[in-house]
């Protein structure tokens, strides 16, 4: 057994907030950057830390920031900047070429520019000419639905809402968002089970679980702040797990940066109790295993069940159905151990499951969150102090502008009271999401793309055919704070139009404006920037969608656009009408430091479904799916290597160091299909690309692929071996990604990662789950082969 290189340090700390921020930034952005870090996530007058969505600790210590708060933080308070003379050197095809690291260190974009054609470049073009142009161009649509409007979760609820109502005024309801990437089959699923799609459990219930299982989430790197409630809870006692393909070493220790022991004299908590270390897509097997265990041997809670729920009987009849064997070649974990987890459980007088993209981003994503949901509903964990379900979202509003009425997918309720309050028609029909979005716009059926942040062809699948798309376009808007990929495929009008980010002052011809998100347990909490915006050209995206609707509707339309972009005020009194659980908004938000919990009926054991219980849901793919997806691969790729020249024994037949060459022949063409999952890095959030460091994964390079040392070894292969990467996708296209560098890292037998975003392109836009339609970008089945043996690399370690 090969010893696989860790991390050895506890995750957070000073080295951590500092260090690695400091080397993004000049120093005047260094400084910048630190003093707006002290006043986010602050009770009043602070903003709200536009990294994840994860809530503020009710104390409101000094500095409720982690690193990755910083980084994001630092990268909008950057100082230098994307402005005309800039984009007058370099061409947009010179720019095509450039990585996400190069574009975010351009800095901040900072007038309204315009694509030149003739030229090839962004010009400056005036606010004016930029909504004339805009107007004329939707105008000329035949339909409202040619046009796109895609809205990423940095925004917060003030413009959101102007945005969906601005969008419904138009005519359409095609309002993608980046939720349909992300925690689309927890709102799903969970508005089917419990009816309603949000996190049952509030901040305070962490501090009374007894159990805490974390499926297929990275806090140490995505959501730092999570630790700290993490380590409390274990010192209270409570055990905390994690299933996981991979040993994530951030978890394995925490240095709190608001304790002085810690940050001073070096010490730690422990986080994480034990690593499930599960198969890709093997979550609803083991959870099934669990559920089966717990059935059998009468371990739920029959009173919760016999008053709350209805489905058990279906579900109970399924689960007899899945033999062991079954679940453990699902899972990739023995019977018994399943079975001590199921013990666990059935002990536990108070369980908490939290979720991320490792639950969701797969075919079997919408399974695998009923399968959770299941669980906790057999134990009676919804509705009880320090127990529930705990989605975590990602992006730091993406659930409020959710609530706000990004849907493509609107409530009828959302569009009547729409109706009610604004006094016209809304649009009934459902739009289009991220995947049929990006088809429709493929196929030609979409002329305009309009985005509200956020980068939508490198985040989705299928990037290069979505930016090839883009350039058939009539007309694209950027509203954004940084140049990134998805602006550099010009149809034939395009516009970027800068805005104010979280961290600046807002400041309008009625005052100073705050602003307010809803965070990952909704908490409705306000945010209000404090450095001076980067130029005094830029707009807010409230002010930005009102000159748009102005510009549109024309100046006397019944809606007061300019009104609610230059008072904040005004356009929370129409939330607090039109959208439910805000009444008496502009009271209330000022009333407490720490904001107000939205209502959330299936705490108090109301359920909204339609059965009028909590629902048991029976998975619909089998359990074995992606393992039997391996298998059919693998049948498929021996007979195809019959015949094609074997590469991966080819080479192991050259290397010098192989020793039975036909024992690794064989072995080779079985083992080199496997299943791909894509993780996210310390220095990156999201598609924003800081910097090639993720020290808890011990390195420093994005175009790498994670195996198991064993598992090198068994195919004869060697860290710092370069391998491509390739797939078939649902129409049997080949697509290839490398290449890449082969890395050791603790990862489960059969499973590769490498990082998002850059194996978009491996993604096709069909591979995704039936209902929510999330891409299956965490498990992904690809052949590997090695192209190189470096020796260099694999030696300097
Ligand atoms: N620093 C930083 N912070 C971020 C972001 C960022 O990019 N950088 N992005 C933000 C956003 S939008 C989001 S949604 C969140 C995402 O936060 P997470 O949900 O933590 O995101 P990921 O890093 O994509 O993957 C999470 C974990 O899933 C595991 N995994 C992969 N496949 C499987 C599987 O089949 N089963 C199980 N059980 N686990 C699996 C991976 O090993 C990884 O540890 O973070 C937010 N915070
Ligand atoms: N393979 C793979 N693909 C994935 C994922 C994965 O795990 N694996 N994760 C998916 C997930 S969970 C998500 S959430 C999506 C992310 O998808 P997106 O939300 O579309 O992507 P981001 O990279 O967060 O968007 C960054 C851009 O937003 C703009 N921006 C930043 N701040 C602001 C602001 O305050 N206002 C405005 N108007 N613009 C701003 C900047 O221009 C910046 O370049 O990616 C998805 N794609
Ligand atoms: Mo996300």
């Amino acid at each position: 057994m090969r010893k696989i290189p860790v991390y050895t340090h506890p995750a957070a700390g000073w080295p951590a907030l500092i260090a690695s921020t400091r080397k993004l930034m000049d120093y005047s952005a260094f400084l910048r950057g630190s003093l707006s870090v002290l006043s986010s996530n602050q009770p009043k007058g602070g903003f709200d830390c536009p990294g994840c969505a994860w809530p503020d600790h009710k104390s409101h210590k000094a500095l409720d920031v982690c690193e990755t708060g910083i980084k994001v933080i630092a990268s909008e308070a950057m100082s230098t900047r994307a402005d005309a003379q800039f984009f007058a050197k370099h061409t947009v095809k010179e720019l095509q070429g450039w990585s996400g690291y190069e574009l975010e260190h351009i800095g901040r974009l900072s007038e309204p520019l315009y694509y030149d054609a003739a030229q090839d470049h962004y010009i400056p073009i005036s606010w004016q000419d930029a909504y004339a142009r805009i107007a004329k161009q939707l105008q000329k649509l035949d339909s409202p639905d040619e046009a796109l409007f895609y809205t990423s979760g940095r925004i917060t609820n003030e413009p959101a809402f102007m945005f969906q109502l601005f969008v419904r005024c138009f005519g359409t309801n095609n309002l993608p968002d980046c939720s349909n990437m992300c925690h689309e089959p927890t709102s799903v699923m969970l508005g089917k089970q419990l009816g309603i799609g949000k996190a049952t459990v509030v901040l305070e219930d962490f501090e009374q679980a007894k159990l805490i299982i974390m499926f297929g989430q990275n806090p140490a790197t995505n959501h730092p702040r999570m630790l700290e409630m993490l380590a409390h809870a274990h010192k209270q006692g409570c055990r905390i797990l994690s299933v996981n393909p991979m040993r994530e070493q951030g978890l394995k220790a925490f240095r709190n940066p608001q304790k002085p022991s810690h940050m001073v004299a070096g010490k730690s908590d422990a986080v994480v109790d034990d690593v499930i270390q599960i198969q890709i897509g093997g979550d609803a097997a083991l959870l099934t295993g669990m559920a089966k265990w717990l059935t059998k041997n009468n371990k739920m809670n029959t009173d919760f069940i016999e008053q709350h729920t209805s489905g058990l009987e279906a579900l109970d009849t399924w689960l007899r159905q899945q033999s062991w064997a079954d679940v453990e070649r699902g899972c990739g974990i023995s019977k018994e151990e399943i079975i001590n987890l199921a013990r666990l459980v059935a002990d536990s007088p108070a369980t908490i499951c939290t979720w991320g993209m490792g639950i969701t981003q797969h075919v079997q994503g919408d399974d695998n969150v009923a399968m959770i949901t299941n669980l906790l509903l057999l134990m009676g964990m919804i509705g009880i102090d320090g127990a529930g379900a705990s989605p975590v979202r990602g992006h730091s509003n993406v659930q409020g502008d959710r609530t706000m009425g990004i849907h493509e997918r609107p409530k009828q309720s959302l569009l009547d009271s729409l109706e009610r309050v604004f006094e016209r028609p809304m649009p009934q029909e459902d739009g289009l999401d991220v995947i049929a979005g990006a088809k429709a716009m493929i196929d030609g059926k979409i002329k305009a793309f309009v985005s509200m942040g956020g980068n939508y062809a490198v985040a989705a699948p299928d990037s290069s055919a979505i930016q090839q798309a883009l350039t058939n376009n009539q007309l694209n808007i950027f509203v954004a704070t940084k140049l990134n990929e998805t602006m550099l495929y010009p149809g034939v009008d395009n516009l970027i139009l800068p805005c104010v980010g979280r961290t600046e002052r807002l400041i309008t011809a009625k005052g100073e404006q705050f602003a307010t998100i809803e965070d990952s347990m909704c908490q409705i909490v306000a945010t209000q920037g404090r450095l001076d915006p980067i130029s005094n050209t830029l707009k807010s995206e409230a002010q930005i969608i009102a000159d748009i609707a102005t510009q549109l509707f024309g100046a006397e339309s019944s809606i007061p656009w300019q009104a609610m972009a230059e008072d904040f005020n005004v356009t929370r009194d129409y939330i607090a009408q039109a959208i439910e659980g805000f009444e008496d908004f502009n009271q209330r938000i000022r009333a407490a430091d720490r904001g107000f919990h939205l209502y959330h009926p299936a705490r108090h054991r109301q359920w909204n479904t339609e059965s009028g219980k909590a629902q048991f849901e029976v998975p619909k793919y089998p359990i074995t799916y992606v393992a039997s997806q391996m298998t059919e691969r693998t049948a498929k790729f021996a007979a195809d290597s019959k015949q094609k020249i074997d590469i991966n024994s080819d080479i192991n037949n050259a290397q010098n160091n192989s020793t039975s060459n036909s024992q690794n022949n064989t072995q080779a063409s079985e083992q080199a299909v496997w299943q791909l999952t894509s993780v996210r890095s310390h220095d990156q959030f999201n598609t924003m690309i800081f910097g090639f460091q993720d020290r808890y994964r011990q390195t420093d390079r994005r175009d790498v692929l994670f195996m198991h040392p064993d598992e090198m070894s068994r195919l004869g292969w060697q860290k710092g071996d370069t391998v491509m990467v390739s797939r078939q996708d649902s129409k049997d296209q080949q697509r290839t990604l490398g290449p890449l560098i082969l890395t050791e890292m603790d990862i489960a037998a059969n499973a590769v990662a490498t990082y998002y975003p850059e194996c978009n392109d491996l993604i096709d836009l069909d591979t995704h789950a039936p209902d929510s339609k999330i891409p299956a970008y965490k498990s992904l089945t690809v052949v590997l082969q090695r192209v190189s043996a470096d020796t260099r690399l694999a030696d300097s370690a």
